[in-house]
């Protein structure tokens, strides 16, 4: 009782000291340690990509050794740059010594190069695909999808970016210099005893609220910072956490633009001063550095209610810390702006769809389709747990279709595989200007989401599209369903 009392007093000052937009403002501390950038590697340059998933040793902290996996390297892998209208042929080699599979989050593709959990790649082999790219410039990524294993293995460091670019993006004149002003940020959420990364484990609370953990590491790097020229800066985040939900936004509450959601750009900047982002989201943000010597990214940890600070649950939120340092130099040469026109998004209509669907993820295994309560099943959607041998939906290639969906006792990001859609109502309201984008990744709460969507890509009964909780612990206890697409 004590500590409820003291939770709920709590959670007023800080409401009352910090507004609305985030939490208790924290002292911006200097980075310690430099950024790490994942290799890039250019599809037009490189005809046979190659991506070793391994076993590795990383130092988060300098001189001590974690265990971890990553693709060509120690943790997480190289950034794949994508060209629309040019077909990348890529080899995935499993070396972790368990079967994996991987998946393409955010690609338009055929069920059969889509890496879900059929596409299974045992320890020793390797699969081969070539992605036909189709779609707009954009943040995709892959990382680990098979049933069961997907939290551990990419907690392990197995995540990597896929950077699209089409002529829209090439012909914008943004910041483009990879690494330099425009910077891959993967941030995940970690923790560690004496400087060693603690290994996947999850107890039964962890299980329910997914594995949040109390150290923010971006690119494999904690307490970072970056060298940045004096200009604009282009930001591409993608959250790669297991569970963990972010409020970030910058020291003194500079105010930066967010220029694209996952599956593309915003038609206009939106101008903000924090930007929430759920595991498996991107977004791209800019800011200004033209007048200034740096800027330092903060990150407020949520809790399972979005929400920041508060809460009885040990795991659920902590103070806003630095996420990482940026240090103007003047040295290096600025280049890139920000346009005031990035796009011109065809948006579909409510009156264009001939397809409803319900999705319901639930997590005390809701009703069954007859409305019998199906508490066999802890974590389902529309009462049923994943079953690889049951196809769940099966849609027609081509319609447009609105899909209705809501979530049990917290927050959940719902994304779809093959395909981008957008949001036309959250709890009743149409979308802020900033989610009006193209996205496959997107939280749902008690309240209705509806998004529309068609899909333009083969998904067989062999090789289906999954449908899921982006909280990696859900996932694969069972908030996942298939679907083909003919
Ligand atoms: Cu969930």
């Amino acid at each position: 009782m004590k500590r409820l009392i003291f939770s709920s007093l709590f959670a007023t000052v800080l409401l009352v000291a910090c507004g609305i937009n985030g939490g208790a403002p924290a002292t911006p501390q200097a980075g310690q340690n430099p950024l790490l950038i994942p290799e890039l590697i250019d599809s037009r340059e490189t005809p046979e990509i190659m991506l070793n998933m391994q076993h590795g040793q990383h130092q988060f902290y300098a001189g001590v050794q974690s265990e971890t996996k990553g693709f060509n390297g120690d943790y997480l892998g190289p950034t794949i740059r994508l060209y629309r209208d040019f077909d990348a042929t890529i080899t995935f080699v499993n070396d972790i010594g368990e079967p994996t599979s991987v998946h393409g989050h955010g690609l338009h593709v055929r069920g059969e190069i889509d890496g879900g959990p059929q596409g299974v790649i045992e320890q020793g082999e390797s699969w081969q695909i070539t992605i036909p790219v189709r779609q707009e410039a954009g943040v995709s990524w892959y990382h680990p999808h098979l049933m069961g294993t997907t939290a551990h293995q990419v907690h392990a460091g197995l995540a990597g970016l896929y950077f699209i670019e089409d002529e829209n993006s090439q012909s914008l004149d943004l910041p483009k210099a990879y690494g330099v002003n425009d910077i891959p940020l993967i941030v995940q959420d970690r923790s560690f005893t004496d400087g060693a990364m603690n290994v996947y484990a999850v107890t039964a609370e962890q299980l329910e609220d997914g594995l949040r953990e109390d150290t923010l590491v971006v690119n494999g790097t904690v307490d970072a910072y970056h060298v940045v020229p004096q200009g604009w800066v282009r930001l591409r985040f993608v959250n790669g956490s297991n569970a963990r939900f972010y409020r970030f936004s910058f020291a003194n509450n500079e105010p930066f633009f967010k220029i694209a959601t996952e599956g593309g750009f915003l038609n206009r900047p939106v101008e903000m001063t924090a930007i929430d982002m759920a595991p498996g989201e991107r977004n791209e943000i800019m800011i200004d550095l033209s007048n200034s010597t740096g800027a330092t990214l903060m990150a407020d940890f949520l809790n399972e209610d979005g929400e920041v600070g508060g809460g009885l649950n040990p795991f659920a939120a902590t103070p806003q810390v630095t996420a990482l340092e940026f240090r103007v130099d003047e040295s290096l040469q600025p280049s890139g702006t920000l346009p005031d026109v990035l796009n011109d998004i065809a948006y579909f209509d409510r009156s264009e769809a001939t397809q409803f669907r319900t999705f319901s993820l639930d997590m005390d295994g809701g009703d069954d389709d007859a409305g019998n309560a199906n508490n066999g099943d802890l974590f389902s959607i529309n009462g049923s747990s994943m079953n690889m041998m049951v196809v769940n939906e099966r849609v027609k290639k081509g319609e447009i279709e609105i899909w209705q969906i809501t979530g049990d006792q917290m927050l959940h990001p719902f994304h779809m595989h093959g395909v981008s859609f957008q949001i036309l109502t959250h709890n009743g309201e149409p979308p802020a200007e900033a989610d009006r984008g193209w996205k496959d990744t997107v939280v749902v709460g008690e309240g209705t989401t509806e998004i529309i969507l068609r899909f333009d890509y083969v998904a067989t009964d062999a090789f289906p599209y999954m449908f899921h909780c982006h909280i990696f612990e859900h996932e694969d206890s069972g908030m996942m369903g298939q679907f083909t697409v003919e």
